[in-house]
């Protein structure tokens, strides 16, 4: 597979940053990120892991010791860390946000649609676009290796360009033969991937050790803002979510709104009234012109 290419040149020239990132779709930036603050994110979970009995600290990668993860473990796992607001704290460390706004031309906000992944050996995520199930954010995920990752490892790889195909099902892709790209990875570094460009994580192929990376999600700074927060009211033509910042925000509900259950299925509009869409829900919207392009419980 062919290696990533490096952009840290680029962040003195926002114009060339952003003509690469419309070309290829990702940008990989070495050392950027505060090394400690990502560090002590990575060693947090590893203790947490090894409190559940999942993994042996002590050597250089932590072995993994807790058999196959099952995705209800794997949920499990994500209430787990969600309880700490680790990612959280990561994005509002100075430094870290100060990179990002440089990259972004401007401060930008994260929505609450970030995932630790723990991989243990043996394990892969799937080929996809991350816009396909989240559309309407007009977001950027910001894959944060928190360990080293060599090969052995896995990792992230990406499909150069394919971006610009728009998002579909995975098995409906062009060839992509030809197109991937990944890296060893350090602490520090960064992946900033186009909502809709195709990535996978590489097979852990280590034989014991567990590989431990986040991807967080920020919104274009000129996007609307995500709406998070419980639902007020919801029926098949709106719904009404009292928002973080206090305000009560009503969206139009049309044909063309993506409403999901937390399984991931899509909810037909006249089937709202008996899904988890109800009132009391916490959820996350993006919204066009006052109709919301997808709602989903959090
Ligand atoms: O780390 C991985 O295995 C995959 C990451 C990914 O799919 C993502 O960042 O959206």
């Amino acid at each position: 597979m062919s290696e990533m290419r490096v952009a840290n040149e680029l962040l003195a020239d926002p114009v060339r940053l952003r003509a690469r990132f419309e070309r290829d779709g990702y940008l990989l930036f070495r050392d950027v990120l505060a090394a400690d603050a990502v560090r002590a994110v990575g060693e947090e979970l590893v203790s947490i892991l090894a409190s559940q009995g999942l993994v042996s600290s002590g050597g250089p990668v932590p072995a993994w010791i807790g058999g196959e993860l099952t995705a209800s473990g794997e949920h499990d796992l994500q209430e787990l860390f969600n309880k700490q607001a680790l990612w959280e704290s990561l994005v509002a460390t100075p430094a870290v946000a100060g990179f990002f706004a440089q990259v972004a031309g401007a401060p930008v906000g994260f929505i609450p649609l970030a995932r630790y992944r723990v991989m243990p050996p043996g394990g892969a995520t799937g080929i996809h676009q991350d816009a396909l199930l989240n559309p309407g954010f007009a977001m950027t995920t910001a894959w944060i290796p928190l360990m080293g990752i060599g090969e052995e490892l896995g990792g992230l790889a990406v499909a150069v360009g394919s971006h610009c195909w728009g998002c579909m099902a995975p098995e409906s892709l062009p060839p992509l033969r030809g197109l991937w790209r990944s890296a060893a990875y350090g602490v520090g570094d960064v992946v900033l991937m186009h909502e809709a460009l195709v990535h996978t994580g590489l097979a852990n192929r280590s034989g014991c050790g567990l590989r431990l990376s986040v991807d967080v999600r920020y919104q274009d700074p000129a996007a609307p803002a995500a709406v998070v927060g419980p639902i007020v009211a919801a029926d098949a033509g709106s719904v009404r979510i009292a928002a973080a910042d206090g305000s009560v925000v009503d969206l139009a509900v049309e044909d063309s709104t993506l409403l999901r259950a937390s399984t991931g299925a899509r909810i037909a509009r006249a089937q709202v009234a008996a899904s988890e869409l109800v009132p009391g829900r916490r959820v996350i919207a993006s919204r066009r012109d006052g109709v919301a392009v997808m709602v989903k419980p959090l």
